[in-house]
């Protein structure tokens, strides 16, 4: 076999550390035992149905659901678990939350608790794993806010997640695809690892990435079309427009349905993806969940050179208000994004009888 010419992620992070002559090394302990994590969930997605892992997870009396109201899948249960007690032992995490989980999760006794919060999805777009679409895992890390000496005794809470993008320490996610890859931010730019199945390593194969400012291509869920706020509707109808319309270019519509995959597409190729809030549920102010997909694309997104944004403020300046909070999302390509968030902050003239945006009349959307 052939020599390994890429760097390797424990390589990889050895050399980001001498950046910090301070650093303990339990980030990059917290960071290798998140890669286990993945690489054990990639290897159970790969077994697909021989592994008896496909189908919904259904408990005595039915199927279940999450705290998002969503049916839960055999393999969003199982990816909970890898990451839940693959990180809990190395006394780096004060407490975890996860879309799998209603309240946080609790460092349990021997194990010693630590100063930072992981907050994952741990399989995004699974309501597809089932006809074999590519899906991911997505994580954030944040500092726990308890002082040195409390972490012991004190219990983690939910306001202790309750910390804006800004203040992310890294994010990543894997994507269990025709190759398993890991593409990570430690807050100095993106880089992308590919897993090697032979070695079971992660390999630096894709090394300070960056998003195309410009793009022909937009991802949309259309069948939404009718519950999107007027600067939405402008811009999808702009760009279907084509070469004949106000933009002058022909554009191209993709829709995976599994967000890592798109947003994936979008690092190597550029690219907008748009998750709007709409008038579809007025109670969901929008469909993706705000600590644990929005902002770790987000983080991605800008430290590759792209944007991400609620379509009127960047995402990751967002107080956020609860664990499973949902929010409007736009992110990719810099020059689109920013057409988008325009759009959002001119005045518009609103045709529709929209109870969420009101009828008829001339207002900003982000006012
Ligand atoms: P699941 O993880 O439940 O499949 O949800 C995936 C997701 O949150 C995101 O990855 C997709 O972009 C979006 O939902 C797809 O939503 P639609 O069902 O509206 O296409």
């Amino acid at each position: 076999m052939a020599f390994p010419h890429h760097p390797t992620l424990t390589r990889f992070l050895i050399e980001e550390r001498c950046r910090f002559p301070d650093a303990s090394g339990d980030f990059n302990a917290l960071i290798l035992d998140v890669a286990m994590a993945c690489k054990s969930i990639a290897r159970t997605v790969a077994y697909g149905e021989l592994g008896g892992v496909l189908g919904n997870h259904a408990e005595e009396g039915g199927g279940v659901v999450n705290v998002q109201g969503e049916t839960q899948k055999k393999l969003d249960v199982l990816s909970n678990e890898f990451f839940l007690h693959i990180t809990e032992w190395g006394g780096h995490l004060a407490g975890m939350a996860s879309e799998e989980m209603a309240v946080p999760y609790q460092i349990p006794a021997p194990y010693r608790r630590g100063k930072y919060l992981l907050v994952f999805d741990p399989l995004d777009g699974s309501s597809n794993i089932d006809v074999n679409v590519s899906v991911g895992s997505i994580f954030s890390i944040l500092r726990a806010p308890q002082p040195e000496g409390k972490r012991a005794e004190c219990d983690v809470v939910e306001a202790d997640f309750l910390q804006p993008g800004t203040r992310q320490v890294a994010a990543g996610y894997a994507l269990y695809g025709p190759t398993t890859m890991l593409v990570l931010t430690v807050g100095s730019g993106v880089n992308g690892f590919t897993l090697d199945p032979n070695l079971g390593e992660f390999m630096l194969t894709h090394p300070q990435l960056q998003v195309p400012v410009d793009t022909q291509e937009f991802a949309i869920n259309a069948s939404n079309s009718r519950f999107w706020a007027a600067p939405v509707k402008r811009y999808v109808d702009e760009c279907l427009a084509g070469a004949v319309g106000t933009r002058g270019k022909d554009f191209n519509m993709r829709w995976i349905a599994s967000m890592v995959a798109e947003a994936h597409r979008i690092l190597m190729r550029g690219g907008v993806f748009l998750y709007p809030r709409d008038t579809k549920d007025a109670a969901r102010p929008g469909r993706l969940r705000l600590l644990y997909e929005a902002n770790p694309i987000g983080f991605i997104m800008e430290q590759a050179g792209g944007r991400a944004s609620t379509g009127c403020i960047p995402v990751l300046e967002v107080q956020p208000e609860s664990l499973h909070q949902r929010i409007g999302l736009v992110f990719g390509s810099k020059h689109e994004v920013e057409r988008i968030e325009r759009y959002h902050a001119e005045p518009v003239h609103i045709e529709l009888d929209n109870p969420l945006f009101h009828d008829r009349s001339l207002f900003r959307v982000c006012a």
